[in-house]
């Protein structure tokens, strides 16, 4: 097994996974900005020129994130990521499900409309860009309501995958340099969390 990653919003999701639950995985550091997924080699492991990509021992390939994730967490039952009985499962599906569609979605969709590294791939429209970040703040906003009951992870007390999907939003806002407002006290106090965990 060999793992492709590089340090962006998606593979923090392995890298925190795999420190987490204490795995050792042969790991090839790529540069996105250089254009390292872009090559012929790495294009030939995922087509689509991203990392993760998680390398097996017969030679195929695991692409998306999660995915490389659900698969290092089932090698094991050490620190189980995506719960332990099928209601905890699926509350955590339902999470993870949330913070990849309403908390992670505008900042990722701002930075294809604001970063350079999009502005070949796509017609980006900056007051479109603007837009998303204001819509930003107000899922942090919801999620903050959410997080208002005191728990410290994305469901309930134990860090989840739920948590690790999160943790995406919060790397790009560094990128975008657009920060949780800081009125949003629960999410601040789950941003602290989360910046603490291994492998961040
Ligand atoms: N849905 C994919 C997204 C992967 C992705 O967007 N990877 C980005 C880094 S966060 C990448 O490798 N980009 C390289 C490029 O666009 O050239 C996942 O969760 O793994």
């Amino acid at each position: 097994m060999k793992l492709f990653t590089g340090k962006t919003p998606s593979g923090l999701r392995v890298n925190v996974a795999i420190a987490e639950k204490g795995l050792d995985v042969p790991t090839q550091w790529l540069n996105v900005m250089e254009g390292e997924t872009r090559t012929a080699e790495h294009l030939a492991r995922n087509n689509l020129g991203e990392v993760p990509v998680l390398e097996l021992d017969d030679g195929s390939y695991l692409t998306e994130s999660i995915a490389i994730c659900r698969y290092l967490d089932n090698l094991d039952s050490q620190t189980p990521l995506f719960g332990r009985d099928p209601l905890e499962a699926a509350r955590i599906e339902m999470w993870t499900r949330r913070m990849e569609i309403l908390i992670c979605g505008p900042i990722a969709d701002f930075g294809r409309h604001a970063f350079p590294l999009f502005k070949d791939r796509l017609e980006q429209i900056p007051a479109y860009a603007e837009s998303l970040l204001r819509l930003q703040d107000k899922r942090w906003a919801w999620l903050d309501k959410e997080l208002s009951d005191g728990r410290t992870f994305i469901v309930d007390d134990e860090f989840s995958i739920a948590d690790i999907a999160g943790m995406t939003a919060l790397l790009v806002s560094d990128f975008a340099q657009h920060p949780v407002p800081e009125t949003l006290t629960h999410v601040q106090r789950w941003e602290s969390a989360m910046r603490g965990r291994k492998g961040w």
